[in-house]
């Protein structure tokens, strides 16, 4: 029989030595993280093989462009709430592969990009492909680091998670120098760490509570990243009990249930003009996650950075409280368990609830369906979508003005979600959808994107062949940058420039990957294009032909050249001096959009 210290021993027994690679995709497992999305690169030779030993632990998604890469690994951290691995090359990989890092900084959304590195024996001499990481990402990322030592690399990976999952989850950027990487260590595996969610103080619950009681014309904005379905449940339960209008941030629809008669829309770009002017008569705001950012507050706009209207905002990080905008209470809470604290307070007397059917009312106005003109009427195309959605669709967006027409006319469901780049990177949808279908293969994931998003990423489409996953894509196609192309025709009418495109045959394009193709031009035949795209069982892409002089959901290119632009909020003294710029025709500070 065995001894007892021979058992003591055996558990005391150093670990094994292992190459640098393999400990690393060894940390990867040992924390967690079930996906790794790359484009291969000679840097990190000896981590791929490391990852070779691990591949049933850990699933490798071979990608075409490092961007895509990185936008899926977000994509996928966005929709489960833990991060995903991203791995790129040195140099050009990592400068390809930064903006998806950018979209994960701006949206809150934890990953890790690992960057291979060159030899620590030759840095400093700008040797091939040499950038200092740490400088490059320093602004871009939550962290950036470098690891130098074989038998670091358990510890720099699991603080790495921790850091990216914890108060405002961002992303964490890893170089990893070559020397290290085919080091031999005798080195333990770090377990994940169990760290309990930070719970909202109850006086300070007390007191939102009180200034709820106090308030006549509530508004909530629910925002930000790391929401759980029960988390959102509660929530939906706290402001349902109390009535409170609700509206979501910039793409965080699905956050809260559009079909409820508290949902008043979004705010953001291309929101409502008319919930923007009542957004401003709200006596109380509730920031639910939100940090009440730039294409929320239509830039620092729509409510006083210090006024008198209170503003509650609850937030994981205390550094984002009152970042602009002064709070009356600020709590800092894990925003699920901050749910669950404000679903169990009884909710107070309501005396607003004409205010929330106005502001319902008015949503309910901007969905209806106008009578655009042309074949192709492109609300009527969104609301025949809304009823084609399953319950738990997942529907990634691009950046761009075609994604209007789905944020104004679709109400998305409690069990749907809906992802898009708050820091409008195009080229972002596409791969999104892939990542996100890879994280929920039995999920419809549908990809929205305008004809220049797709040719920026579109190619990524051969990953999700190559993977086995079959998203679909939405290709609007107006035959121009028409975003920019808006901007154009407000400031300077008539003069086109750099904004026209020529495009391919985008059914063709889909069809030599092997995909199911369709162009759709009439309104009719949208429908049973899609249910013929979702039966085909492959990667699908429809075309809607859109009219290119409807360039917004709420303005033809006509409008735009004769100053006929959809009413804005009441503009305050920063706006109001652009406003007082010349006319139409000569030279106007653009708006920030994106
Ligand atoms: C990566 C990136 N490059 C450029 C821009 C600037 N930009 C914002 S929207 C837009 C045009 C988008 O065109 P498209 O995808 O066709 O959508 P549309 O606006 O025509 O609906 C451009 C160039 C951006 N936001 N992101
Ligand atoms: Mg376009």
């Amino acid at each position: 029989m065995e001894s007892s210290t021979t058992r003591k021993e055996a558990r005391k027994a150093p670990p094994a030595p292992r190459l640098g690679g393999r400990i690393l995709a060894d940390a990867l497992v040992a924390q967690g993280i079930d996906h790794v999305f790359a484009v291969p690169g000679e840097s990190y030779l000896d981590v791929l093989d490391g990852l070779y030993d691990v591949h049933q632990k850990l699933k490798l998604v071979t990608c075409r462009f490092e961007a895509g890469a990185v936008h899926m690994a977000e994509a996928y951290g966005k929709l489960t709430g833990r991060p995903a691995a991203a791995f790129v090359t040195r140099g050009p990989g990592a400068c390809h592969g930064s903006i998806g890092v950018h979209v994960a900084m701006q949206d809150s959304t934890p990953l890790l990009l690992f960057v291979g590195q060159i030899p620590l024996a030759d840095a400093g001499r700008d040797a091939f492909q040499e950038v200092d990481y740490r400088r490059m990402f320093s602004p871009l990322a939550k962290w950036a680091t470098q690891i130098d030592q074989v038998g670091r690399i358990p510890e720099v990976v699991a603080h790495a998670v921790d850091v990216a999952v914890s108060g405002r989850p961002g992303p964490v950027v890893i170089a990893l120098s070559e020397e290290m990487q085919h080091d031999t260590a005798a080195v333990a595996d770090v377990p994940r760490a169990r760290v309990a969610p930070a719970a909202p103080d109850a006086t300070a619950m007390a007191d939102l509570r009180a200034l709820l009681a106090r308030a006549r014309r509530p508004l909530a904005v629910v925002g930000g990243s790391g929401w759980s379905a029960t988390g959102r449940a509660a929530l939906r339960d706290f402001l349902v009990a109390n009535h409170v209008p609700v509206t979501v941030g910039f793409r965080r629809q699905a956050l809260f249930d559009g079909t409820l008669p508290v949902f008043a829309g979004d705010l953001g770009v291309g929101a409502n003009p008319a919930l923007l002017a009542k957004a401003k008569e709200a006596d109380l705001i509730l920031a639910l996650g939100s940090r009440l950012g730039d294409a929320v507050t239509q830039g620092y706009t729509l409510f006083e950075t210090v006024g008198d209207v209170p503003i509650v905002q609850v937030h994981p990080d205390g550094a984002e409280i009152g970042r602009v905008f002064r709070p009356a209470l600020g709590i800092v809470a894990d925003l699920n368990a901050f749910a669950q604290a404000a679903a169990a307070l009884p909710p107070v007397a309501v005396a607003w609830r004409d205010w929330t059917t106005e502001l319902h009312d008015l949503r309910q106005v901007d969905r209806n369906v106008p009578n655009y003109p042309g074949p192709l009427n492109v609300a009527a195309v969104m609301r025949q979508l809304e009823t084609l959605l399953p319950g738990d669709a997942i529907v990634t967006t691009d950046a761009g003005n075609f994604a209007v027409w789905a944020s104004r006319f679709v109400d998305f469901k409690d069990g749907q979600r809906y992802i898009g780049p708050t820091n409008g990177s195009m080229g972002y949808a596409v791969p999104a959808a892939i990542g996100a279908k890879i994280a929920f293969p039995d999920r419809m994931v549908l990809a929205l994107v305008g004809d220049g998003g797709f040719l920026m990423t579109g190619q990524e489409i051969a990953t999700a062949f190559h993977h086995g996953v079959a998203p679909i894509v939405l290709v609007f196609n107006n035959q121009m940058y028409g975003t920019i192309r808006m901007h154009q025709e407000r400031t300077y009418p008539g003069r086109v420039s750099g904004t026209a495109l020529t495009n391919p045959d985008f059914v063709k394009f889909i069809e030599a990957f092997g995909g199911h193709g369709e162009l759709v031009s009439r309104t009719e035949d949208f429908a049973p294009a899609f249910r013929r795209a979702v039966e085909s069982g492959r990667p699908a892409l429809i075309e809607l032909a859109v009219d290119p002089e409807q360039i917004t959901t709420r303005a033809t290119i006509a409008d735009l050249r004769a100053g006929r632009t959809p009413a804005k909020p009441q503009a305050k003294p920063k706006r109001a001096a652009a406003a007082q710029r010349p006319a139409p025709g000569r030279a106007k500070p653009p708006a920030k959009r994106a």
